[in-house]
């Protein structure tokens, strides 16, 4: 048995490699020549524990090759970006699935009878059945369950990923699985295929509920973090520790809020819950609020930076703003990673560097150096904490925790200093 596997990015490059750890024959696509040359040597092109070393033993052993172009397999499982449409501010998103129509088009010629294909992409709810329609279109000479049912020549479903970036060696071996066939023999034919590494229960349902269960948790985790962060706006108008609030809270048997911050990052919980609000916008109030409660905390702390200005210079009137200098802890998404995709951390030092006329510094742990949307803007990377006028913690990377800030002006907005 042949597996494809069409995205070889953070999840689909795991997914790949193991199958091929479980010596199956492994053939991945990727549009992208460097990663695939660089999987074919045997290394890897993200930053992922413990998963060179899982790509580099299935290239060796000859189980897992990259390609440009599609080839025949059994199954084929499509781990392609699910982004947004390009849209106004203020605008609901709407997603776009090219890169799955795409993914599609790019497997038609190579599929035949008796083939599995599964979408692993995050999706909008309806986006398997349209995969199975972009596939009957392609490919007339072939029957798909949206007509033939249980004897479709080519079986479709949606297995959502749900594994943590940081630990997705552990957790595609241990989390369940939800799999959501377009019928009971696609559903079938997928656990059977799963059981190859996963240990987690292979839990089946339809596909539309499968896609909604992983909209759902990360909406879940959104809307949660979004009650802990506009408790932070509140008791910071009350004049109270919202972090000491929410353990008193915690105490509570039935009580467990997150953690407020400077905003969501990520690719995922920030994302995915505008999939249910374009869908049903009337209906997902509480979703859509939550995403603009989230999304609306960088500006927050931006003014509270603002503030602070005002507040030294209103102290120390012979200085201008030029004078003032700001250090930013953390530019990742979050702690103890090196990932600054998508991170309010990095939105607001870059909003920080456009307004400000003085020094900034900023210190990240996990980069070595500034990324290129900063390097115009009067900013130095720096190892340690320097002498600076005011302090803006935006990450709880693990090394931050030691320093030991007294009078300077701190805005922490993890609350790691308080
Ligand atoms: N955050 C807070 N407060 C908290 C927890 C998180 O502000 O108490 C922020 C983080 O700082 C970060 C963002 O939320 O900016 C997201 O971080 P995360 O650790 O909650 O999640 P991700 O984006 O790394 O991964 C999520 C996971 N989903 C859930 O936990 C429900 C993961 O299992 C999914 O596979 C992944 O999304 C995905 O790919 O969808």
């Amino acid at each position: 048995e042949t597996i494809s596997v069409i995205g070889l990015g953070y999840i689909g490059l795991p997914t790949a490699a193991m199958f091929a750890s479980r010596k199956k024959k492994v053939i991945g696509v990727d549009v992208n020549q460097h990663a695939v040359d660089t999987i074919n040597q045997g290394k890897i092109h993200i930053v992922e524990p413990d998963l060179d070393m899982i790509v580099h033993a299935a290239v060796v052993e000859g189980y897992l090759k990259a390609v440009t172009t599609p080839e025949a397999a059994d199954a084929f499982l499509i781990a392609v970006p699910t982004p947004f449409k390009p849209c106004d501010k203020g605008a609901v998103p709407e997603p776009d699935l090219s890169y799955i129509e795409s993914a599609c088009n790019g497997i038609a010629p190579v599929l035949k009878k008796g083939d599995l294909v599964i979408l692993e992409s995050t999706s909008p709810v309806g986006a398997t059945e349209q995969v199975a329609e972009w596939l009957a279109t392609a490919r007339p000479d072939l029957t798909f369950p949206q007509v033939a049912g249980e004897n479709a020549d080519v079986n479709v479903a949606h297995c959502p990923e749900r594994v943590l970036p940081g630990h997705v060696v552990r957790e595609l071996v241990e989390n369940d699985r939800v799999i959501g066939g377009m019928s009971a023999a696609c559903s079938e034919r997928s656990v059977e295929l799963y059981k190859t590494f996963v240990q987690g229960d292979c839990v089946i349902t339809n596909a539309r509920t499968a896609e909604m269960a992983k909209l759902t948790e990360n909406s879940c985790r959104d809307v949660q973090i979004a009650f802990a962060n506009e408790l932070s706006v509140i008791c910071d108008k009350l004049d109270i520790n919202v972090w000491e609030l929410i353990s008193l809270a915690n105490r509570h048997p039935r009580i467990n809020i997150l953690q407020p911050g400077p905003g969501v990052g990520g690719h995922c919980i920030a994302v995915d819950p505008w999939f249910i609000v374009s869908k049903t916008p009337e209906q997902a109030q509480l979703i859509h609020t939550a995403r603009k409660v989230n999304d609306a905390k960088p500006e927050w702390v931006i003014d509270k930076v603002k503030l602070a200005i005002a507040d030294f210079l209103q102290v120390n009137p012979n200085k201008t703003a030029k004078d003032v200098t700001i250090t930013c802890y953390g530019l990742a998404f979050k702690p103890d990673i090196d990932d600054l995709r998508e991170s309010p951390a990095l939105d607001i030092t870059k909003k920080i560097a456009e307004m400000h006329s003085g020094k900034i510094f900023v210190i990240e742990p996990n980069i070595e150096k500034l990324p290129e949307s900063l390097s115009s803007y009067n900013i130095t990377l720096s190892k340690e904490t320097l002498k600076s006028d005011i302090h803006l913690l935006l990450v709880n990377h693990k090394e931050f925790y030691k320093f030991k800030l007294s009078d300077e002006l701190v805005i922490d907005t993890k609350g790691i200093w308080l």
